[in-house]
């Protein structure tokens, strides 16, 4: 075996020398040492840049609409105003895993249709009747109407309408960024031709049933479209029971019918029910989440802070910060958050009700 002599090796010891001039001598081997960062990198609980935060609908839609007279749908192919956190401006993230934004499609429009690895929801939150495109399949938006595009299906948006529509986009696009996995893909057409009628993903899946001898191709939910009209009268059926939670009323959450689990991989996504009157105990997770008030109105507490909630508002609440509801009006929310994945990999923790000591 080769001598070693041609290895740089340490300099004898110096007992004058510091620890700050040891940290600087190992440096230019790309070494750090642990024992001054160890505290701020394993907490003893979930410390989060991500700020609550409300974006009340009637103060952001006068500039949505605006958006549409700088850009139009084709040129910008996604017009979106990104709902962006303030504990992390200029990353595009509204927690640390999930991204948000408020997208317009007017008129006339189509968002040319694309694929890529980032996995997205649509959340309609005004307007009737525009559809966005599945692999080859149209559903028709509603307000309140939940849409999947799971990662790598083609989709374009498109607004045969009078009027605009505008949808809440949740993605997991800091994921992806995390994982380094991005990849997109243009349609060779704005529209991807239709080859499935409206409403067959729905047939297929939708009924507690499954084409005989189906294979699940990926980790997505195969029924993409979740009406508002079907859950809401699920959840008002289930009303009449009064089975109220004291943290969550009376919430459900959207499933991939295959396993059970949640829609996409990354994303999980709910709603729930609160009826008039009815205020939540205080509640805590380590999955972030994103609400947007579906019908009704009453307020929301996240930490120390009151933040009144109206239809069609979005509000974000961190990692493990504790949020109550109270309903002034039968209250329906939807969220989503990446829930899902935690419980996969075995991070997700709750805590139901007030903490030990806090009063
Ligand atoms: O509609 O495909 O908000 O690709 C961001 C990226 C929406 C979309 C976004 C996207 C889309």
């Amino acid at each position: 075996m080769a001598a070693t002599t041609d290895q740089p090796t340490a300099p004898p010891r110096d007992h004058n020398r510091t620890r700050e001039d040891f940290y600087g001598d190992i440096a230019p081997l790309n070494m750090t040492p642990l024992w001054e960062v160890m505290s701020s990198l394993i907490t003893p609980e979930p410390v989060s840049r991500v700020k609550p935060c409300l974006w009340r609908y009637d103060e952001v839609r006068p500039w949505l609409l605006r958006s549409g007279d700088v850009i139009s749908a084709k040129e910008a192919e996604r017009r979106v105003l990104i709902l962006e956190n303030p504990g992390m401006p200029g990353e595009s993230k509204i927690t640390n895993s999930l991204y948000a934004g408020l997208q317009l499609i007017l008129p006339g429009e189509v968002a040319p249709s694309h694929r890529h690895a980032q996995s997205a929801l649509r959340f309609i939150v005004e307007g009737e009747g525009a559809y966005t495109a599945v692999d080859g399949e149209r559903a028709s938006m509603s307000r309140g109407d939940l849409i999947l595009t799971p990662s790598w299906t083609w989709h374009d948006h498109g607004n045969e309408t009078e009027e605009p529509t505008v949808w809440l986009d949740g993605l997991d696009i800091p994921i992806v960024q995390a994982f380094e996995t991005s990849f997109v893909e243009r349609y060779p057409e704005d529209s991807q031709p239709v080859s499935r009628p409206s409403g067959d993903s729905a047939a297929r899946f939708g009924h507690n049933m499954r084409p005989f001898g189906y294979v699940a191709a990926s980790g997505a939910s195969p029924v993409f479209s979740y009406p508002y009209a079907d859950y809401r009268e699920a959840l008002e059926q289930m009303r009449a029971r009064d089975e109220w939670d004291v943290c969550d009323g009376l919430k459900m959450e959207f499933i991939n019918p295959i396993d059970g689990g949640p829609v996409m991989p990354t994303i999980s996504c709910f709603v729930q029910l609160l009826p008039k009157g009815f205020a939540t105990d205080p509640y805590r997770s380590t999955a972030a989440s994103v609400y947007s008030v579906v019908d009704g109105e009453g307020e929301a507490v996240i930490g120390e802070q009151a933040y009144d909630l109206h239809e069609r508002d979005v509000i974000v609440v961190p990692s493990w910060v504790p949020v109550r509801f109270s309903a002034g009006d039968d209250l329906v929310l939807f969220s989503f958050s990446d829930r899902g994945i935690q419980q996969k990999l075995g991070l997700w923790r709750e805590q139901r009700g007030h903490s030990p000591g806090s009063g």
